[in-house]
């Protein structure tokens, strides 16, 4: 399925004139503050959003898993997806995939259709956290931090191979994630995992093509509970200065513990010029996956207040690679992906809003209220319109969920897909 520009275009008429009304009133409040419109404009309409192939399916818990109905059951129907999404914002204009999930069996007609629905492949991403059938060996107990070097070696080489199928692609980044660590006290010597991880990714980075970067997330805990190798930004950081200037760390805002300062491990590591990747999502306790601007939206601004400075500001940092790596467990995925899309558009655009130079004057004179009122008369705007606008201009929806769901798009999904198909994955 694939939805065609008339039929967004006749969708915005029922909103066109409410739309105008509010764009107006809106430019014209920014331009008395002496705002550029249309550079904000510009740089919200460049702004894309990978999605990754595994959030098209509803995800699950340890628990279980409720599944969706019309799910894509295959890579050719994750795409469609995608581009059903990338129609209606023209924000989502990459696929971030999946491997072994999500593994071409036609390279050029997957190259074709993405083409077709206006999408890139992003980053590939490898998984050594769960054991494929017919597997030599077991990643019970770790894989690129193995003990045995025959786990080591095949984990080496199942990202390898994530390589060479990225690079058919088009690809130019590999992320690694790591889910090794211990589930109890004792149960590993921390040197010898960290010593282990080390020297398996210097193997997978002496392999990567001369234009690639390799990303390095990092997460605390889960899916061990008591220790994970790479379990935070600063043994990241470690990790891919050891490995080289293609190596970068991945911020993933749902791998933090509550509370920490995300925004100032984003300030830093762009001054280091080593922020590769950045994963949306939101989160109350842990790795909630909730949609990302749901629960905590003033940290998330707070977040692209740094982000918007650095990609001014330091150029020794690469641009970067965004995703939404989130799971939505009950609702309708793509509805959730709309959700997520708008969230980070407008966390950005207002941040956009922030007068730097206004902001620096004012943090010399150590007027403490006064930098506080430059973030919060940003984050205060509505600025709805200006994202819708930037949509407008591109050949996009007014309103993405509204006209989503009057174009009845999950019904033609269930009608195509039947009720109980099954996304791919977990
Ligand atoms: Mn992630």
């Amino acid at each position: 399925m694939q939805l065609n520009i008339d039929q967004v275009l006749t969708e915005n008429k029922k909103f066109k004139t409410n739309h105008s009304d509010n764009f107006d009133f809106l430019s014209k409040q920014l331009e008395n503050k002496g705002k550029n419109v249309n550079n904000i404009l510009k740089k919200i309409a460049d702004f894309q959003v990978a999605i990754p192939s595994w959030a098209l399916g509803a995800g699950g818990t340890r628990f279980g898993r409720f599944g969706f109905f019309g799910e894509p059951a295959s890579l050719e129907q994750k795409i469609e997806d995608v581009g059903i999404l990338h129609a209606l914002t023209k924000t989502a204009g990459a696929v971030s995939l999946h491997i072994p999930w999500d593994i071409p069996q036609d390279y050029n007609a997957i190259k074709e259709l993405a083409k077709a629905n206006g999408l890139v492949f992003d980053a590939v991403n490898s998984n050594t956290f769960q054991d494929q059938k017919n597997a030599k060996e077991s990643y019970r107990f770790g894989s690129l931090s193995n003990l045995n070097s025959s786990v080591r070696d095949q984990a080496i080489q199942h990202n390898i191979d994530v390589i060479k199928i990225g690079n058919k692609l088009g690809s130019k980044s590999l992320t690694v994630w790591l889910a090794d660590g211990a589930n109890f006290a004792g149960q590993r010597n921390f040197q010898s995992s960290l010593i282990h991880t080390e020297d398996s990714l210097k193997s997978i980075y002496s392999e990567l093509p001369e234009d690639w970067k390799m990303f390095i997330e990092y997460k605390p805990y889960e899916p061990n509970f008591y220790s994970t190798v790479i379990q935070d930004w600063g043994t990241s950081f470690m990790l891919a200065n050891a490995c080289g200037e293609k190596a970068y760390t991945l911020v993933d805002l749902g791998h933090h513990l509550p509370n920490t300062n995300i925004e100032q491990i984003v300030s830093t590591l762009m001054l280091k010029g080593k922020l590769g990747g950045f994963h949306f999502n939101d989160s109350k306790y842990g790795d909630d996956d909730s949609t990302v601007g749901s629960v905590k939206p003033y940290a998330l601004f707070l977040i692209f207040n740094e982000l918007v400075y650095g990609m001014a500001n330091n150029s020794q940092n690469p641009d970067l690679a965004w995703m939404i790596d989130a799971s939505h467990n009950i609702k309708d995925p793509l509805e959730d992906l709309l959700q997520s899309l708008e969230a980070i558009q407008e966390a950005y655009a207002k941040a956009l809003l922030i007068d730097q130079e206004e902001l620096k004057a004012a943090q010399e004179r150590n007027d403490v209220t006064l930098c506080q009122e430059i973030l919060q008369d940003a984050y205060r705007t509505d600025v709805r319109p200006l994202l819708a606008q930037a949509r407008v201009l591109s050949g996009g929806a007014i309103d993405p969920l509204n006209s989503y769901r009057s174009l009845k798009v999950r019904e033609s999904l269930i009608k195509q897909r039947g009720v109980n198909s099954i996304a791919s994955g977990l």
